[in-house]
């Protein structure tokens, strides 16, 4: 799997020009017959190459798979996701994020998995992560940050993946308080942030991202069938969830430095340009009733504002938000 990548390497850097089998011989340092099995390996696992003879070989298509290999592959962030732990099943990539957090993980690494058994919504909720349609990973970060400040990092995070499906799809999602991205109403993103911490002392934030890309609507199961879309569905075409892994991370990379070097605010803002139900009627489900009111926007530390019919304005910290108008 070294020469595998050295070789995607190669191809990366080629820019989709061809690489004589000369060239990638020398490169890989070995022989010419060797490049040819490698050639085919790729080939197997879904590639599209075109072979010209005496010219060489160039990449035409990426199979719609994803793995370490190809979210290093043209990923320009300086520490987000530049540790990949990479799985082809698992349970849920938040247990495995929440291990390696646990063993000293650096910042910024992440956990990627093309399928999940198990996949955790809130509350013990289920997240329906079917093969090789969707992006399921978890990100862990190290803020040092009070406990209550941490929900301003799914607020970020949210914003970080609209931002990246804006830059790689003709999509234009809105954001539904705290957690849900939505586009024409349905549910495109699931986002689910746990903590590690003592006391007062933060020792890892683990941001869960679940993200329909190139599921069919009959791909969803029918519980979901009205409420949840995917990126195929609502685009008309796939998406590449390498390049959106990658764009995400980016995203993401710029909007925590500014988080860390100037605070909430900027994100604050970013946030409500994309927030659907601000200014409107809600309501929001909590695990102690349910209060309608109107949304009138989130406070410092990203807590949802309402204001209800007597006037009050009651803060919510945690709710599944239905809006009414
Ligand atoms: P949530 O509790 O806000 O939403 C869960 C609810 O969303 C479910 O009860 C169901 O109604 C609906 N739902 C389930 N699966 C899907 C889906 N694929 N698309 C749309 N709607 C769905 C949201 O929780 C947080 C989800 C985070 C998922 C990521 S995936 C990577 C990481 N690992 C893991 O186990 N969870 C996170």
């Amino acid at each position: 799997t070294g020469l595998r990548s050295k070789l995607l390497d190669a191809f990366s850097k080629a820019e989709g020009e061809y690489l004589s089998g000369q060239k990638i011989s020398e490169y890989l340092g070995c022989s010419r017959t060797a490049v040819w099995k490698h050639i085919e390996e790729l080939r197997k696992e879904g590639y599209e190459l075109d072979a010209v003879r005496r010219i060489g070989y160039r990449i035409t298509k990426k199979p719609d798979k994803i793995s370490s290999n190809e979210i290093q592959l043209g990923l320009t962030t300086s520490f987000m996701g530049r540790h990949i732990h990479f799985e082809e099943e698992v349970t849920s990539t938040q247990k495995i994020a929440h291990n390696l957090a646990s063993e000293g993980a650096e910042e910024g690494t992440i956990v990627v998995s093309e399928q999940q058994s198990s996949g955790r919504g809130r509350l013990s909720r289920v997240w329906y992560s079917p093969k090789h349609t969707g992006i399921w990973m978890s990100l862990i970060l190290r803020p040092q940050i009070p406990l209550s400040q941490t929900p301003q990092l799914t607020l970020l995070a949210a914003v970080a993946i609209v931002q990246a499906i804006e830059e790689v799809t003709t999509l234009k999602p809105d954001i539904k308080w705290p957690n849900d991205i939505l586009v024409n109403g349905k549910k495109l993103v699931g986002i689910l942030t746990e903590l590690q911490a003592e006391a007062d002392r933060v020792h890892s934030v683990i941001i869960g991202m679940g993200i329909n890309v190139n599921h069919d609507q009959d791909h969803f199961p029918t519980d979901l069938q009205d409420i949840a879309t995917s990126i195929a569905i609502e685009a008309g075409e796939k998406a590449d969830r390498a390049e959106l892994i990658q764009q995400i991370l980016l995203k993401f990379e710029v909007l925590y430095n500014l988080y860390l070097s100037k605070g909430f605010k900027p994100i604050k803002l970013l946030w409500e340009s994309y927030a659907i139900s601000l200014n409107k009627t809600v309501v929001a489900r909590t695990l102690h009733g349910s209060l309608t009111g109107k949304a009138i926007g989130i406070n410092e530390d990203g807590v949802l504002l309402l204001e209800t019919e007597s006037g009050n304005i009651e803060k919510i910290y945690s709710a599944d938000i239905e809006v009414k108008s």
